[in-house]
């Protein structure tokens, strides 16, 4: 495939101002007749039209109502001799829905019709300018048997339905949005709803609808009352009402990525739709919040201003990440359970965003070029996105942003515009600001891809009273560019006496009075020193408190400075990265030689993290987790042997089980939420450490052969009265290891033999499994081999595929990374097998072996001998192809 390139950018030669869309639905062959109104756009040079298509049979082309001249060429539908002023034009096509297993485009799943259009799906339903700066306003009419589909959906509000001959129904939908393409949506199902009417701040009345399957109704709750808390939200923080009388969430079980925002008619993965008390974890309860939230605000930042081109993906991905992580920590509540959300968003960037940045597919914000462009909804896209936005809104202000928001509306709405754009409206609101005075200096955020390293040392000087605190940032430069310049760095911090872990002032030398205790340093030079005044006491500093930007830190800091941290740190996020980094420093240690054994220093400091009187329970969770395998191999940077990274992660898991056993008895005993089941924050915090602390309390029993735990976890297993505590008695015992694991996992299966995503977690939870250590080493990457072929097993169904798959390439290194390469053969042979029929799913999963540059021999020859084997088919999708090439530059 052609390389697409950002500065390559140029206007559309012509304007599609109305669609006017049919279809006769039918599995094998649906008609599409597709009546445009077209201008051409008058500022450039007279052109041909050439109209994007794929997988289409043309019937017909008519121009004003006349047949018309054309040509097919690259897939493209070409006019050359076209009327000067505007002109209507008429395609009429067949497509065959029922053979579309690249679920782009339009496809059936469980009997029901359903779309996918973004990126570039629609040309696979209409030829089409298929670019998100071409906005119409469709009107659609659908027809389709009245018995086999009931439910017709379209974008906007119902005008008109009714009767047609032999059992066919139609439905007529107009959207009064202009809208790009990529926001098209239709379903065609038996389907029922779950309505909810609302009114909005202005009294306007809205229906709001969850469509599912019939059985799964019961399950709809949560999600509507996400939705409703969204609509709340985005009017109280934003100003942002809902715009359509009618807004419907369809949730679809054949599915790419996790939803879709089309206007009016979200189409999500049930995944992110289906919940109940029995089924879904909390875990899963937390993920539907976001992402109806996600998909909800994309309404406004997405859909009411739009992208000009796909280079400006982060336009709206980044800022709705942003929009969505705000709402979920909102929805947390008070301020540490705020900051636990800001922890599992830091982790999810560490884990998925960081090796990103540091990899092959190594590009910024706002990438420069692409061959396949689904291949760059990524991390970096969406996470590191988000990042971006979150420190303009810290140099800003909570209040600024606002303002930044509006003016962002006032000047866009109903445009398809840059990341230029929205930065300048951040910033036009709010002259004076640390952003406004230094934008071109921030924007480098969007242009400079790789994660920038911020070294910080500091001096305390006790007879003049003084701290400095020196800090230098450097990174790697974008491929063909000589050398990286610096960002705006918004860098919170503060300063704690290092005797009582007491906050002490904030005052730097050429400042008056009183600054605060907590504070944000702008870092914009290459390297700057800033001197504090009038400290008392020796500090220790807290750094880039709440996770300020998206940097890796290196302060240094000694053991003695991270305790106090931990102990003492009014910023809940410090106090876990300060646990996060003794853990670390002691995994690395021993990965370079050191002691394998915990020290006493360690194992209190974390006894007192689980015992603290007042901590919230999610954050002991997270802070008793030892940082990830993946994590380390990053930190390690180089001849990373991921058997050895397991086998010394496991053993300090085992010694925090054996020395804190008494404590996670305490923890078990006592910790559990009170009355029945509710998602929220605090009461799932509390079963995450419950579970912990069973999951430690089975890992000592089976490796001292004791069997009360285990016995008491296959208890709690069969007594649960929700997935949550089910599935963390599971998980208890499979990753243990211990004998009651099968019979477990067996009686699971028949319990939810019907509910797909259950099974899907029996599969995930199997194919992440630790390895064993020792004799039994390789069992897990053994059993996912057999899994494979499973009667239940089907790569068809992406969250199926996924399922085992993913947990093993990318979340489970030492049972996927073999020295006999089993497992890369394994990933090879799915890779070209998905690739065959759905493309965008198959270079997810190539992307898995991304790091492969970062291992130890043999595994590095042996991971590289894999990916040039995917490489060398001549049959490749553009997709898979991108990265595998990538990969091997
Ligand atoms: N915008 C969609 C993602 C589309 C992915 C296309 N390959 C979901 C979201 O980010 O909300
Ligand atoms: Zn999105």
């Amino acid at each position: 495939a052609p390389i697409i390139r950002r500065e390559d950018y140029q206007a559309p030669a012509y304007w599609i101002r109305t669609v006017d869309l049919s279809f006769d639905l039918d599995p094998a062959k649906t008609l599409v007749i597709n009546k445009m109104t077209i201008e051409r756009n008058a500022e450039l040079p007279v052109q041909s039209l050439r109209l994007d298509g794929e997988d289409l049979n043309l019937t017909r082309v008519m121009v004003n109502g006349e047949p018309a001249t054309f040509r097919v060429e690259n897939d493209q539908l070409v006019l050359d001799a076209l009327p000067d002023g505007p002109f209507t034009l008429e395609v009429r096509n067949t497509i065959a829905p029922e053979k579309n297993l690249q679920l782009s485009g339009l496809y059936t799943s469980g009997g029901g019709f359903f779309t996918q259009c973004e990126a570039q799906g629609f040309r696979r339903i209409s030829y089409f300018l298929d670019r998100p700066d071409v906005m119409a306003v469709y009107t659609v009419t659908l027809r389709a048997d009245a018995e086999k589909y009931p439910v017709l959906l379209g974008n906007g509000n119902l005008v008109a339905q009714g009767e047609l001959d032999g059992g066919r129904h139609f439905a007529k939908w107009h959207d009064p949005f202009p809208k790009p393409s990529y926001l098209f949506a239709l379903v065609a199902a038996k389907l029922v709803s779950r309505e909810q009417k609302i009114v909005s701040r202005s009294g306007k009345e809205h229906l709001l609808q969850v469509y599912v399957r019939a059985g799964d109704l019961d399950k709809t709750e949560h999600a509507m009352n996400s939705l409703i808390a969204s609509v709340v939200w985005d009017e109280a923080r934003f100003g942002l009402p809902l715009d359509l009388e009618r807004f419907m969430i369809v949730a679809v079980s054949d599915f790419n990525m996790g939803a879709m925002e089309n206007k009016g008619l979200n189409i999500f993965n049930t995944k992110f739709v289906l919940a109940s008390p029995a089924t879904a974890t909390d875990a899963d309860f937390a993920n539907i919040e976001s992402v109806v939230a996600h998909e909800y605000f994309h309404n406004w930042t997405g859909n009411r201003v739009t992208c000009r081109d796909w280079f400006q993906l982060s336009l709206k991905e980044g800022l709705t990440v942003y929009r969505d992580q705000e709402f979920s920590q909102d929805m947390a509540g008070e301020a540490s359970a705020r900051a636990v959300k800001r922890i599992e968003d830091v982790r999810q960037l560490r884990q998925f965003q960081f090796p990103e940045d540091a990899g092959p597919m190594a590009h910024p914000v706002r990438p420069e070029q692409y061959q396949a462009i689904d291949n760059f909804y990524t991390a970096t896209v969406y996470e590191k996105g988000a990042e971006v936005v979150r420190m303009m809104a810290t140099l800003v202000g909570r209040r600024g942003f606002a303002k930044g928001m509006t003016l962002y509306f006032q000047r866009h709405d109903g445009q398809a515009v840059t990341c230029d754009d929205f930065a300048q409206a951040i910033a036009d609101a709010n002259p004076g600001s640390e952003l406004a005075e230094r934008l071109d200096a921030f924007k480098r955020w969007y242009s400079q891809a790789g994660t920038p390293q911020v070294t910080a040392r500091g001096a305390y000087d006790a007879a003049a009273r003084t701290y400095t605190l020196e800090l230098a940032q450097t990174g790697t430069p974008n491929p063909g560019q000589p050398h990286r310049l610096p960002s705006v760095i918004p860098f919170a911090m503060g300063l704690l006496a290092s005797d009582d872990g007491s906050a002490l002032p904030l005052q730097l030398a050429d400042e008056p009075g009183d600054t605060g205790t907590h504070r944000v340093l702008v870092l914009a030079e290459a390297e700057q020193r800033f001197v504090f005044v009038n400290v008392d006491r020796e500090p220790v500093p807290s750094l880039l408190r709440g996770y300020s930007a998206p940097v890796h830190l290196d302060a240094a800091l000694a053991d003695t400075a991270l305790l106090t941290l931990l102990q003492h740190d009014s910023d809940a996020f410090n106090r876990w990265e300060a646990g996060q980094q003794l853990a670390l420093n002691r995994l690395l240690a021993a990965l370079r030689g050191g002691s394998t054994q915990l020290d006493a220093a360690f194992i209190d400091a974390m006894r007192g993290v689980l015992r603290h009187p007042t901590l919230d329970a999610a954050l002991k969770e997270l802070v008793l987790t030892l940082p990830s395998e993946t994590v380390v191999a990053e930190e390690l940077g180089a001849e990373v042997d991921p058997a050895r990274i397991h086998a010394l992660r496991e053993g300090f898991r085992l010694q925090l089980a054996q020395a804190l056993r008494d404590d996670w008895v305490w923890a078990f005993e006592t910790q559990a939420p009170i009355g029945g089941y509710s998602p929220d924050a605090r009461a799932a915090g509390q079963r995450a450490l419950v579970n912990l602390a069973l999951s430690m309390l089975v890992l000592d029993a089976t490796a001292s052969g004791d069997t009360v735990w285990p016995g008491r976890a296959y208890q709690r297993f069969k007594d649960a009265t929700s997935m949550s505590e089910r599935f963390g008695a599971l998980t208890a015992l499979v990753n243990a290891h211990a004998e009651l694991a099968a019979p477990a996992l067996e009686r699971f299966h028949a319990l939810f033999a019907d509910e797909a995503l259950v099974i899907d977690k029996w599969f995930a939870l199997q194919a992440g499994a630790p390895e064993p250590l020792g004799e039994g080493a390789g069992a897990v990457f053994e059993r996912v081999r057999t899994l494979a072929q499973h009667p239940d097993f089907t790569l068809r169904n992406p969250n199926r595929a996924r399922s085992l798959l993913m947990p093993l390439t990318l979340m489970n290194p030492a049972a996927f990374h073999r020295a006999d390469a089993a497992g890369y053969v394994f990933w090879a042979d799915k890779v070209v097998e998905v690739d065959a029929f759905n493309p965008q799913l198959a270079s997810r999963l190539a992307r898995s072996l991304d790091r492969w540059r970062l291992l130890a021999e043999p595994y590095r020859s042996a991971a590289r001998e894999a990916i040039a084997r995917v490489a060398a088919r001549a049959e490749l999708s553009d997709d898979t192809r991108e990265i595998v090439t990538r990969s091997l530059q």
